[in-house]
């Protein structure tokens, strides 16, 4: 039987293939892997889009319900979602937070030091993110918040592709326990909420391809 998808979901799943922000083909990622679809979560790039997105994020962080201070939102990509989250935080959820996010090169002069925005320091931070593959993006978030002083709260995501780390790990249940405390880790959109998508409207072809790479990459359940 098919999951439904919510409709924000499916607004999100056809907002994206729309601008190209989703595609499908043969894409190497990251880690090495080659995949036959990639996000690119750049390309969210336009009033409606980002709308959706925060939307999308606010909601999970209002159902995650974890106490936090600051919403860290990593360079580049990170960085106007953890913004417009936070606006929609206190426009429709009067939840009133800051919101950081680093620099990719170090700066010297003027005010210096690697982060932007809210300070961290002694403060609970919630990571925000694009897209989930092998943890290894999430992890060097989590040691840069807890290096500048920050504790993590949590972590919310657009996409996890729900796949295993380098050496095979869960990647989702990786980050859990580095984080620690019971901590959450939400999602937006899932690998399978993408496949149920495009099952429904008929893309058998892909679907066969998605199948192929989670059997190689894919959590086992
Ligand atoms: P991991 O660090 O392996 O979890 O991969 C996540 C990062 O890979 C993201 O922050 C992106 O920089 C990039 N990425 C995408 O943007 N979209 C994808 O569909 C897949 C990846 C990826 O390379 O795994």
């Amino acid at each position: 039987s098919k999951d439904e998808l919510q409709q924000y979901q499916k607004d999100l799943i056809e907002g994206a293939m729309s601008v190209g922000a989703l595609q499908f083909g043969s894409f190497t990622l990251k880690s090495g892997r080659i995949s036959p679809y990639f996000i690119n979560a750049g390309l969210l790039c336009t009033g409606p889009l980002i709308s959706a997105v925060a939307a999308g994020f606010a909601s999970l962080i209002a159902e995650q319900g974890a106490a936090f201070d600051v919403l860290f939102g990593p360079a580049y990509k990170g960085i106007p979602f953890a913004a417009a989250t936070a606006l929609v935080l206190h426009r429709d959820y009067n939840i009133s937070v800051g919101y950081a996010y680093d620099r990719k090169e170090v700066k010297s002069h003027g005010e210096g030091g690697r982060m932007v925005g809210a300070d961290v320091k002694g403060k609970r931070v919630l990571i925000l993110d694009d897209v989930m593959t092998a943890g290894t993006a999430v992890r060097a978030s989590i040691d840069l918040i807890r290096e500048e002083g920050g504790t993590v709260a949590g972590v919310v995501m657009l996409v996890d592709r729900e796949e295993v780390t380098i050496d095979g790990r869960n990647t989702v249940d990786d980050v859990k326990a580095i984080i620690g405390g019971g901590a959450k880790v939400s999602t937006i959109l899932r690998m399978r909420d993408l496949v149920t998508w495009l099952e429904n409207n008929g893309q058998t072809e892909v679907v066969e391809r998605m199948r192929t790479y989670i059997y190689q990459y894919g959590v086992k359940n």
